[in-house]
């Protein structure tokens, strides 16, 4: 295999494909328009990697919407909601990403720990799997049409089943995994359908076993590559696993059929014992970071591809993950300060590095390359603007005191008196629908065509706006809207030192939504204050209190590419520190109720169980040191966007944040009985409308939503919000809803 990657990214250089993919969805252009964007795509990432020097380019890593949406089309796992709608091939394939009336979408959650979405399968006892090869053959005969001889890549069925969920109405006790052997004569048949096609390799991605696994789960494992790899007809067989360790399923691979095994030696590490079969195998050693953007110490990434070498039959280089995790070319940022520019490695340069690595592990020669590097990182270890000595004395100097505030009963009594606020007080999550107005004054400032006092006299209109339509709903405790936020961390970024941010760095989310994650190079600070102004403005147009809403430490790291030269927990705790400036500030302005947002808390919680407590410990006590700072008067609220409340209801304790608010609408409160049996004891908001779907609740449902609440929720601790931000909705849906969850708290209160 020489040098390659597991994957690379698919919107395009200039989201190419998120344009082709909206301009289908709204109609404006047809399928082949749609294919014929992808098309091109595909062929100049092929083109470009082969140009880059790889020995083995990957095919089927392109998708439409998500691979594992892929590969249940693949393998026919089709739920029955959306095969009955009788909707040609890219009509199923999109109504199973969006939903279409009458059948939901298939459920979205994160892939991994990182912020990309994948769509979860739906697995029955009757899914009759058949294969569907279309896409990964397709995809190979255009691949040799430009002279590229690829090596397919596809979900493995292990990894497809424990990634999936079982279909609603299957019998208790039935899991995905009981299907195994019935989705593995689909995968056999793929294989030999693939070598009839030519192909020479083929990558099966394992990633599910970098996470705590049963031995049943192990034994899978092995059972499936037994029988893929005895199949006399077949491709040899990369089984490849991102994001960790392979732990305990290491020694199940390497003792079965395959040829090679893909290894995260980034996020992972090389077993510390001898493994019994890996002698055998190739191991394609993942050197490079695949989901980081700094430029790879290639002196020790060589030095670990030596240490795999007495390991393995032989050795080939890699980067850790598929490189759909980072922009695709460094080149296009001209805009970026030439020194940082240096120190950096995107998609494209992460190709070069692993082709300079491969040469060097074949013929021991160093390349220039090898001392250019050298050069940026120890300029990147000396560099003064990585070092505030500032924030390192104060940091230095922080006792547990400032971790902790008074305890919850006294706060509670101290903000009762100062808000005043009813039983049952009825609030939002923070963002308003964003108008194209507001999109279009936010562009023209960025781009100079709209001077300051203009901008600021059009975001202060919408400010206005939003906080007299919150007074006409009646509800208790405002907010300011966000019109001035492109990004919730996004934002924080351009205002805080020590983080860059790019024109075209793009990065996939989910289908056609992308984010821009900034550059945590250095030592944070916050130069000034952030949100005082809009929050005090806002505060000064009513006499109801208006929340100060910020972004938590936590997700600021989670969704930022970080600083890869000192522990996390340090990194956390600088940007906790800016916050709690911001908090501090936005206090002395007069802000009675300041917000955190943790989204991305359960994001990063680590793969493997004992990994957890420490990472709990440093999350937990960053979210405190930006808050512990407020007055006991001072409501600090959070806000966190899923339901899973029992996983990591402890950290959410911790905490201490005085009013709580949470997913809970499309469970239908289902949390409420774990919050209560945890003995959750302060202020918490389930949500009540459902913000992911256009949908518009009636007062009815939603009074019946908190009615259950306070079956195990005082009124006196229970609030009314929705469940996330409503930027993504529309004025049309959310007016109706504010106004039936206005009048469904009223009810209950009286
Ligand atoms: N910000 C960041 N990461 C996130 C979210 C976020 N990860 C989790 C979740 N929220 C993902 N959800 C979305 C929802 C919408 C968009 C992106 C991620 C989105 N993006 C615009 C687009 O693709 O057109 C671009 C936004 C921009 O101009 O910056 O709509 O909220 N960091
Ligand atoms: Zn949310």
């Amino acid at each position: 295999i020489g040098a390659t990657v597991p994957g690379y990214p698919r919107i395009g250089p200039n989201r190419e494909l998120k344009r082709a993919l909206e301009s289908f969805w709204s109609g404006e252009s047809g399928r082949d328009d749609l294919e014929a964007a992808a098309r091109a795509e595909r062929e100049r990432s092929w083109r470009r990697l082969a140009a880059l020097g790889l020995d083995s380019v990957p095919s089927n890593t392109f998708s439409l919407y998500d691979q594992v949406l892929d590969a249940a089309v693949l393998t026919g796992a089709v739920p029955p909601r959306f095969a009955s709608l009788g909707l040609d091939g890219p009509g199923t394939y999109f109504a199973m990403a969006r939903g279409t009336t009458g059948a939901a979408p298939l459920e979205l959650t994160k892939w991994f720990d990182t912020n990309y979405h994948y769509l979860v399968p739906e697995i029955a006892p009757t899914t009759r799997f058949h294969l569907d090869p279309a896409k990964p053959v397709g995809e190979v005969r255009e691949g040799l049409a430009l002279g590229v001889q690829t090596r397919p890549v596809l979900l493995g069925p292990a990894s497809f089943l424990l990634l999936s969920k079982a279909a609603d109405g299957a019998p208790a006790g039935f899991a995905p995994l009981d299907r195994l052997d019935d989705l593995l004569a689909v995968y056999a048949l793929l294989l030999t359908t693939l070598a009839a096609e030519g192909v020479a390799w083929v990558q099966l991605d394992e990633p599910a076993y970098v996470a705590d696994r049963t031995a049943d789960e192990l034994a899978a494992l092995g059972r499936a590559y037994a029988r893929l790899g005895g199949l006399t007809e077949r491709p040899a067989l990369l089984v490849s696993a991102s994001f960790g360790s392979l732990g305990d399923a290491l020694p199940v691979l390497a003792s079965s059929p395959v040829e090679a095994i893909g290894l995260d030696l980034v996020a992972g590490s090389l077993p510390d014992a001898d493994v019994p079969g890996l002698s055998g195998k190739t191991v394609v050693a993942g050197v490079v970071d695949g989901r980081n953007v700094w430029r790879t110490d290639l002196d020790a990434a060589l030095a670990t591809l030596r240490a795999v070498e007495p390991l393995a039959a032989a050795v080939a280089v890699s980067t850790s993950c598929s490189l759909l995790h980072v922009p695709y070319d460094l080149d296009a940022e001209t805009g970026l300060d030439p020194q940082l520019r240096s120190w950096l490695a995107f998609a494209d340069q992460k190709v070069a590095e692993v082709v300079t690595l491969a040469a060097a592990l074949r013929d021991g020669r160093r390349s220039p390359a090898f001392d250019e590097a050298a050069a940026a990182l120890a300029d990147r270890a000396a560099a003064p603007r990585v070092v505030d000595d500032a924030v390192r004395t104060r940091l230095g100097g922080l006792t547990a005191a400032d971790t902790r505030r008074a305890p919850y009963a006294e706060r509670a009594a101290a903000q009762r008196d100062r808000l005043a606020l009813p039983p049952l007080p009825t609030t939002t999550i923070g963002s308003f629908p964003q108008t194209g107005d507001v999109r279009r004054a936010r562009a023209a400032f960025r781009a100079g065509r709209l001077d300051a006092a203009e901008y600021t006299a059009r975001m202060r209109a919408e400010i206005e706006r939003v906080i007299r339509l919150q007074e006409k709903l009646g509800l208790d405790v405002l907010v300011h809207g966000e019109p001035e936020r492109n990004d919730m961390v996004q934002y924080f970024a351009e205002q805080l030192a020590g983080f860059a941010t790019t024109e075209h760095g793009w990065v996939q989310s989910y289908g056609s939504r992308c984010v821009r994650p900034p550059i945590l190079y250095g030592d944070v600070s916050r130069p000034a204050p952030i949100t005082v102004e809009w929050a005090t403005y806002a505060q000064s147009l009513t006499d109801r209190p208006v929340k100060g809403m910020l972004t938590g430490p936590v997700t600021i790291l989670a969704w930022s590419f970080v600083r890869d030269d000192q522990p996390l927990a340090d990194t956390a705790r600088q940007v906790a520190l800016a916050l709690r400036d911001e908090v501090g500030d936005l206090e002395a302005a007069g802000v009675g109720i300041v917000q955190v947002d943790e989204p991305a808390l359960r994001e990063l919680l680590p793969l493997r169980a004992a990994d957890r407590p420490a990472y709990l410990a440093w999350s937990v006590d960053a979210f405190r040191l930006a808050t512990a700072g407020a007055d006991d008067a001072t409501q600090v609220h959070t806000h966190l966007c899923y339901s899973e409340f029992g996983d990591v209801v402890a950290a959410i304790d911790g905490l201490d944040a005085d009013v709580t608010s949470i997913e809970a609408a499309r469970s239908r409160m289902e949390i409420v009985p774990d919050v209560a049996a945890s003995g959750f004891a302060r202020g918490i908001g389930p949500g009540v409308y459902d913000i992911h779907s256009p949908r518009v609740p009636g007062a009815d449902e939603i009074e019946e939503l908190l009615r259950r609440a306070l079956a195990a929720i005082p009124g006196d601790r229970l609030w009314a919000n929705p469940d996330c931000g409503l930027k993504t909705r529309t004025y049309e849906q959310v007016e109706p809803a504010l106004t039936a969850l206005v009048a469904a708290a009223a009810r209950v209160r009286s």
